[in-house]
């Protein structure tokens, strides 16, 4: 049998394990909040508003409401199809840019509440988030360009108050997203943010939340398109990830949707391997969530240029779920409701394939796994539990089973209460002469990695080898599937 001989004990490829460097690394971990809400790992988006009614993506706050009326609008519909792909929770744009408020408020009379329509969209979503179990998240906007308070010290108080209602009638709350976008000028006004104090009122009323983007608890990933780094860390530079430093990379015009899609500049490819860490002193904990809409636009368009030239197909979503997912990242996938206040059919069908494919790989495990770590002169050691801390003398985890079976995907994590530590792994599986054949080279693993193999393996071992970790890894729920 050949021995693996590289382990993140033998020679870690060249990096140091342990030193005061690494010790300073391996010392930022996750809160409870943020542990809680990696577990989500994928949910939705729902962007509704008056800009629904006009095809637009940005309003400029002068929308007249007098015709708000979505007339079918069904948020257990919304709450349905989307608890059918998986989702866990439903992050709504209570107030979008316009200032329009979903919710019924009583600091502008810019809402829904003043419409034919007349009900709370954001009460009606909550109640068929709890009938559905799945968890409701508020996007508010800080820019707000109805709102005349606006650049002013006054225009805080204003956001604080509904940022209170939003808070104290809604029951729980699993994440308030403020995002970085200000237009051009924000008619002329400079508004400067007391985030302090937004973030006062949240913890106060749901210390449980997480508060992401413009907030410190979850990272955006830097574009709209959902394209993940090939190593995503969690541990960063504090300034890498500064709401100012947010805002700058945000859109700033309405027409750059398409552009943001895609935009990730290259100096933020590496955002905390040890040569990127070893620059800062004041290191974070934020996890990355990709951010994705179903269509090109974030809200429901019926014009021909959204409708044939960028509809994301089910496969394009599929690989961002599996990159982010599978990549130390979660997913929010944006699913805009249509002019009636429903989700349409044009959408249902991308979210029933690609349901389909990200659930599929995943319905054939192998059970019968048993589980050691494993040294680089073969040796094991069994594991009880599906966490694996590997010792000093180890390189890896070996998973074998009874009788050679197909393989072609496993899922495995770090316990990242002791933070992010693998910076590299690889692949092995048992060929029929018994021989361990170097089949995948990753790097991160963080909240999940999952690992899809090109073509099926038929074996009965494989070994997940750690070739290099800023200290001993400790692997968890490993799981293996046909
Ligand atoms: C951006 C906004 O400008 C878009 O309209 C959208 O809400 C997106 C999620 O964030 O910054």
């Amino acid at each position: 049998m050949k021995k693996i001989n590289e382990g993140w004990c033998i020679n870690n490829n060249g990096f140091p394990i342990g030193d005061a460097e690494t010790e300073r690394y391996i010392n930022v971990t996750p809160s409870e909040r943020q542990i809680d809400f990696m577990k989500m790992e994928y949910y939705n988006f729902i962007h509704f508003g008056v800009n629904t009614m006009n095809n637009a993506e940005w309003g400029n706050g002068k929308e007249n409401i007098s015709k708000f009326n979505p007339k079918k609008l069904d948020t257990d519909q919304w709450c349905r199809i989307l608890k059918s792909t998986g989702s866990k929770g439903i992050i709504i744009t209570a107030k979008h840019h316009d200032g329009f408020c979903l919710f019924d408020t009583k600091y502008t009379e810019h809402n829904v509440m003043n419409t034919p329509f007349g009900k709370d969209i954001v009460k009606m979503l909550s109640e068929s988030c709890k009938k559905f179990g799945l968890k409701l998240g508020i996007y508010l906007s800080p820019w707000d360009r109805h709102e005349k308070t606006y650049g002013t010290d006054k225009y805080n108080d204003f956001f604080v108050g509904q940022l209170t209602e939003l808070c104290l009638n809604y029951g729980n709350i699993f994440c308030f997203w403020f995002d970085g976008a200000c237009g051009e000028g924000a008619n002329g006004k400079k508004q400067v943010y007391d985030w302090d104090r937004y973030y006062s009122v949240i913890r106060k009323h749901h210390p449980d939340a997480v508060i992401s983007i413009c907030g410190p608890d979850v990272r955006w990933i830097g574009n709209e398109g959902g394209r993940v780094r090939k190593s995503e860390w969690s541990v960063i530079p504090s300034e890498k990830d500064s709401n100012e430093a947010v805002a700058e990379n945000s859109q700033t015009d309405k027409n750059q949707t398409a552009v943001m899609a895609e935009k990730l500049s290259d100096t933020t490819e590496d955002l905390g391997s040890r040569a990127v860490l070893k620059n800062y002193r004041s290191l974070v904990f934020k996890p990355a969530e990709a951010d994705v809409s179903i269509n090109l636009g974030w809200f429901w368009h019926n014009n021909l240029y959204y409708l044939f030239k960028k509809q994301r197909t089910a496969k394009d979503l599929a690989k961002i779920y599996f990159d982010s997912v599978g990549g130390n990242a979660s997913m929010l996938l944006n699913v805009p409701p249509d002019k009636n206040g429903l989700i349409n059919k044009r959408e249902i069908k991308t979210l029933k394939k690609f349901t389909r494919l990200i659930t599929e790989p995943f319905e054939k495990e192998i059970t019968e796994v048993k589980l050691s770590a494993y040294s680089p002169d073969g040796n094991k050691r069994n594991a009880e539990k599906t966490e694996i801390a590997l010792g000093k003398s180890e390189s890896g985890i070996s998973l074998s089973f009874p009788e050679k079976a197909p393989v072609s995907l496993l899922s495995f994590r770090e316990n990242l209460r002791f933070s992010q530590r693998v910076e590299e792994f690889k692949i092995f599986a048992k060929d029929d002469k018994g021989e361990y054949i170097h089949i995948h080279t990753g790097t991160v693993v963080g909240s999940r990695r999952i690992v899809r193999f090109r073509k099926q393996l038929f074996t009965d071992e494989i070994l997940i080898i750690i070739t290099q970790s800023r200290a001993a890894p400790i692997l968890t729920d490993i799981r293996i599937y046909s």
